[in-house]
């Protein structure tokens, strides 16, 4: 059986990919799609226009809560969805909360780093014909990435407002659970959504992330703060105690 998880290195919905095929003890090689160029692919092979994109021997799978899903029935061991109904539906609920989260992240912390150089360097570095034209490729990434996710400053603030909010009430979810998961006494599917998608805040090492630490003054305090309330507390312990293979994403 040959698995194929094609990505983008620095998407936080793909490290929701690989945390998932990980957390299963899924064997599969990482291939990294040119953004753009990707759809070409994904429309090709799933209908759908986002990465991760997943070939599982013939099978293609084209978002990250069917891959959820198709996995579980797939290789039932480690599920990632409770077979208890209201678990079940508990965590397919956070996880969409937490989804929706990771679009205001996303459209918030690119109007923070998509200026810096270490960010054209990671999203460029992964596509080796890339290297040499990248200070002429990164503007025209720069100028699609602002008008895919609409990063535009009318915009951001509302998307850290929404973050934020989704934020407390995952957090609230979790203090109320006892703290250490989401949903029951098991690592599922919500709590490996929330951290995977809430980790760009954080700059864990080995994480796609881990060079975002030269940080606008919005970011830093944001980052503090996160640092500092239990849902940032909660996602590192995650990341050291529950996540294997925290750098398979180059
Ligand atoms: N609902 C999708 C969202 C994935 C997503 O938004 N992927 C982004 C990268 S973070 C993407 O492929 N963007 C490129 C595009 O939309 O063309 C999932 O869960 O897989």
């Amino acid at each position: 059986m040959y698995r194929i998880l094609y990505q983008f290195p620095l998407s936080h919905y793909c490290e929701k990919a690989r945390w998932m095929m990980d957390f299963k003890h899924l064997e599969y090689e990482v291939r990294n799609l040119f953004p753009g160029a990707h759809r070409l692919l994904s429309w090709w092979r799933a209908h759908s226009s986002t990465v991760p994109l997943l070939k599982d021997g013939k099978e293609w799978i084209g978002d990250s809560t069917e891959m959820a899903f198709w996995l579980d029935a797939r290789y039932p061991q480690n599920p990632l969805l409770p077979n208890d109904p209201l678990k079940r539906s508990k965590v397919a609920m956070l996880e969409e909360i937490a989804d929706e989260g990771g679009v205001h992240l996303r459209r918030w912390i690119y109007g923070e780093i998509l200026d810096r150089p270490e960010v054209m360097n990671v999203m460029l570095d992964s596509y080796p014909w890339a290297v040499p034209v990248k200070e002429f490729l990164w503007p025209v990434l720069q100028q699609g990435i602002r008008q895919l996710y609409r990063v535009t400053p009318d915009k951001t603030p509302k998307a850290l407002e929404k973050m934020l909010a989704i934020m407390s009430r995952l957090e609230q979810t979790l203090v109320d659970n006892g703290g250490r998961y989401l949903v029951g006494d098991k690592l599922t599917l919500a709590d490996i959504a929330a951290a995977s998608l809430f980790a760009p805040l954080l700059a864990i090492p080995g994480t796609p992330w881990e060079s975002l630490t030269n940080r606008s003054p919005l970011f830093q305090q944001v980052y503090e703060d996160t640092l500092r309330r239990p849902l940032g507390q909660w996602i590192l312990r995650l990341y050291q105690e529950e996540r294997e293979s925290k750098d398979n994403w180059r």
